[in-house]
């Protein structure tokens, strides 16, 4: 059993001054119990705590850390930066740099603004669509996270999800009111909304290659049924990519799907591990945004050369490694299945989604294609497994409904490890709940 008095003694003093200890609700180990652990530093695949302990992390920052915690080539370029100036509030040539670099990695973005977070994303993506059609209401999809802008907390994914709490008090009815809740992979739904909101959607936005419902894959058949709607009716297409983007393919998930959204947002990885965010897509879209057209949108720290650097360090990387990509699908593959051995063993089915190297263990035997499927699970086994793999040093997203990450810098070692780690936790997580 690993001492963590330092994480617990940090915590019940952030507890004092940080509204649940944390800074990030998901942060707080709510849905699997115990205390958060409190880190220290990064390196790799591996992390550190405050109390010496060291975790092989899968979680990666929530996604940005695709080649792991500090990979030498974004240290030098964040060391380069600092050095010039972290922050001028006036345009530098990274921001240029960075634009074109996204534009030509993600070929439906023509324009792009860069913001500070995945929520700055994809409320401003909304924005503008609301700006470019002149409507009101948008469709999100039950268990798709967005961010935490007020018109998104409505049946949300990920923390808000996990707490039991899909529609936050502090949302207006109003804003609730122009935000219609459509079923994911279930084009029916969509249907249905759009013809009895003829001519007032602005925009449907979804994540394509859902992570915040745990993952989950649009089918082919409903992804590319939305596009065709959108394009018959008018609606601006936004694919949430935070999560996608940059992870499950060079062009995120429109270039696994095979289908070009209107807008993308962006984040997580683009930035390199500091706060970046970004929307883009049509040009004609994308110029009603203020100063080139009326729709307002600001950000003093927005496109700063600090975070520039680290995500064009990051992106040029990509851009430059292809070959990451088939070194992530083998690696997250071989973990797959290495897990599905060990279901097999202990006489189990339990359903594991993934896309590249984002993938989920839900703890139901029926297949997960949908919200209502994804809900199934069954969260008190999947917090006592928690526990059983952070004893083993194995450092998992705290909640079910969210996504794992492999990065380029878990060695087959670190792999074979965590495989062997999930039959014994798995074991001793259902000996416990029997
Ligand atoms: P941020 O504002 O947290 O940078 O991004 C919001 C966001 C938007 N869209 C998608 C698809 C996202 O996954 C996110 C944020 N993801 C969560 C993890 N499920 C961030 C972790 C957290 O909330 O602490």
């Amino acid at each position: 059993m690993k001492t963590i008095d330092k994480s617990a003694a940090l915590f019940t003093e952030a507890a004092n001054y940080i509204p649940g200890g944390v800074n990030s609700p998901v942060r707080a180990f709510k849905s699997v119990g115990g205390t958060p652990i409190f880190f220290q530093s990064g390196k790799g695949s591996k992390m550190k705590d405050v109390d010496g302990n060291e975790y092989l992390d899968y979680i990666g920052s929530w996604g940005p850390h695709l080649f792991g915690h500090n990979p030498r080539f974004i240290v030098n370029a964040i060391t380069r930066a600092i050095n010039d100036g972290v922050s001028f509030g006036a345009p530098t040539a990274h921001e240029v740099e960075m634009a074109k670099l996204v534009c030509s990695m993600v070929p439906s973005v023509e324009m792009i603004r860069m913001v500070n977070s995945g929520t700055e994303a994809t409320m401003s993506a909304v924005r503008v669509a609301r700006g470019f059609t002149g409507r009101e209401k948008i469709i999100k999809f039950e268990g798709c996270y967005h961010g935490h802008a007020d018109f998104f907390l409505i049946k949300a994914g990920s923390g808000a999800l996990t707490f039991g709490v899909p529609t936050s008090p502090g949302v207006t009815n109003g804003n609730a009111a122009d935000t219609l809740i459509a079923d994911y992979n279930n084009l029916t739904s969509v249907k249905k909304i759009v013809d009895s909101n003829k001519a007032e959607i602005a925009a449907i936005i979804i994540e394509p290659v859902a992570g915040n419902m745990g993952v989950l894959r649009a089918k082919d058949e409903f992804i590319y049924g939305i596009r065709k709607l959108c394009d018959e009716e008018g609606i601006v297409l936004i694919f949430d990519e935070v999560m996608s983007g940059f992870r499950v393919a060079p062009g995120g998930a429109q270039e696994v799907l095979g289908v070009k959204p209107d807008l993308s947002t962006f984040g997580k990885i683009i930035g390199g591990g500091l706060p970046v965010g970004a929307f883009g897509g049509r040009k004609d879209i994308m110029s009603v945004l203020a100063p080139a057209g009326p729709v307002y949108q600001a950000g003093t720290l927005s496109g700063n050369p600090l975070a520039m650097s680290a995500g064009l360090a990051a992106l040029s990387h990509i851009k430059s490694h292809p070959e990451i990509y088939s070194q992530l699908e083998e690696s997250s593959a071989y973990l797959q299945a290495g897990f599905e051995d060990n279901h097999k063993i202990l006489g189990k089915n339990y359903s594991i989604n993934r896309v590249g190297s984002m993938m989920t263990l839900f703890f139901t035997e029926s297949m997960v294609d949908s919200y209502q499927t994804a809900v199934a699970s069954d969260t008190k086994l999947f917090g006592r497994f928690f526990h059983e793999m952070l004893n083993r040093g194995i450092y998992l997203p705290p909640a079910q409904f969210e996504a794992l990450f492999v990065s380029t810098a878990h060695t087959s070692q670190d792999l074979d490890y965590t495989i062997k780690s999930h039959y014994e936790s798995l074991k001793a997580a259902l000996s416990a709940h029997s």
